[in-house]
C-alpha cells in the first residue's frame, strides 16, 4: 500500500488549507465505484475531513460527567455520509489504519485544543491491533506531543471485523495495557464475539448495545439480559455505561439496577465545543416513587451479584 499523503498527491499548502469538497459527477460510471470511493476516501485522508464531536459519559448516581467519547463527522461532501460506511469502505481499500489514525489525531489534538476533562474515549477496531502498517506507539507518541496523559485514554474496542487470532488480539491489548491505557468493550449484547472479547479480556468498562438501552422499561426480556450483564461486569469489577439513553424512564430503569453511567442524546447530545459544565442536573429525571423501587431493585441485584 503506498502511503496517502499530501506530498504524494502534490498538494499545496494553500490547498490544504482550503480543501476543495469532493465532487463526484451523478453520470460517473457506476462500475467506476470502487476507483471513486478509493479516492473519496483518500481525498478524506490527505485534507483531514474530519470533525471530531464529543459526548459526555454521565454518572447515573450524582449526574458528574466522567468522560466523553469522541465521534468522527464527515465534512468532505463526498457520497459517503456516515462514519459506519467510511469504516466499512475503507477496510474494502486497506485504508482502516490511515482512517483510524486520522481519527485519533484529529479528536485528541481538539480534546488538548478545547481542553476537555475527564476521559477520552477513542473507538478502535480489534483487528487494527494488530494490523501491518499500523505503527505502534503512534498513539503515544501523539499524547506526549499533546501533553495528556495516557491513563484518561479508554479504547473502545468492537467487532467491526472479525477477530481470526484471538492471541494476537490478547497480546494486542496487554501491550495497551502496559502503557497506561483503558479498556471498554462497546456495544456489549450486539454480537457473539462481545461475549468471547469480555471472557478473554477484563475490561475496565463495558458498554451496552442500544437495541439493549432502547425501550427497556417495556421488555422483561431485554431487562432480564441487561440485569445479567451489569451483574456480571460488577462481578468483573467493569463498569457498565448505558449508552444510547433516549427516554427518562430508559435512564430511571438503568440506574434501578445500579448501572454506573450513561450516554445518549436525553443527558447530551455530541458537540463540537464541549461545555465546559462538571455535571449535568438529573433531578428532574427521577421522582420519588422511582427512587423507592430503584432501590429496592438496587439492592435485590446487588444481594444476587455479591
Ligand atoms: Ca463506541
Amino acid at each position: 500500500m503506498h502511503s496517502v499523503s499530501m506530498q504524494h498527491y502534490g498538494i499545496n499548502r494553500h490547498e490544504y488549507e482550503h480543501p476543495p469538497a469532493f465532487f463526484v459527477s451523478p453520470d460517473a460510471p457506476r462500475s467506476d465505484n470502487g476507483a471513486w470511493e478509493r479516492l473519496e476516501l483518500e481525498h478524506i485522508i490527505v485534507f483531514k475531513q474530519i470533525m471530531p464531536v464529543f459526548q459526555p459519559i454521565v454518572s447515573l448516581e450524582d449526574g458528574i460527567i466522567h468522560g466523553h467519547e469522541s465521534l468522527s463527522r464527515l465534512v468532505h461532501g463526498g457520497r459517503i455520509s456516515n462514519p459506519e460506511e467510511l469504516f466499512d469502505k475503507a477496510r474494502i481499500h486497506g485504508l482502516t489504519s490511515e482512517i483510524e489514525k486520522l481519527c485519533r489525531e484529529k479528536a485528541l489534538s481538539l480534546a488538548r485544543d478545547t481542553k476537555l476533562e475527564g476521559m477520552i474515549f477513542l473507538n478502535v477496531c480489534p483487528a487494527l491491533l494488530h494490523t501491518e502498517g499500523h505503527r505502534p506507539g503512534f498513539t503515544a507518541e501523539l499524547l506526549n506531543h499533546l501533553g495528556i496523559e495516557h491513563s484518561r485514554v479508554v479504547f473502545e474496542l468492537t467487532e467491526k471485523t472479525l477477530i481470526n487470532d484471538y492471541d494476537l488480539f490478547e497480546r494486542g491489548v496487554a501491550h495497551y495495557r502496559s502503557q497506561g491505557y483503558r479498556i471498554a468493550i462497546d456495544d456489549l449484547g450486539d454480537g457473539y464475539a462481545g461475549l468471547k472479547m469480555l471472557s478473554q479480556v477484563v475490561p475496565d468498562y463495558v458498554k451496552l448495545a442500544r437495541f439493549l438501552v432502547s425501550n427497556i422499561d417495556t421488555s422483561p426480556t431485554r431487562q432480564a439480559l441487561a440485569d445479567a450483564l451489569v451483574c456480571f461486569s460488577k462481578k468483573i469489577g467493569a463498569k457498565v455505561i448505558a449508552e444510547g439513553i433516549e427516554r427518562p424512564e430508559e435512564l430511571q430503569y438503568f440506574r434501578s439496577i445500579g448501572t454506573e453511567y450513561g450516554q445518549g442524546y436525553l443527558l447530551a447530545r455530541p458537540t463540537s465545543v464541549p461545555v465546559h459544565t462538571t455535571s449535568i442536573d438529573l433531578s428532574g429525571y427521577y421522582d420519588t416513587a422511582d427512587i423507592k423501587s430503584g432501590h429496592l431493585h438496587c439492592r435485590l441485584s446487588r444481594t444476587a451479584c455479591a
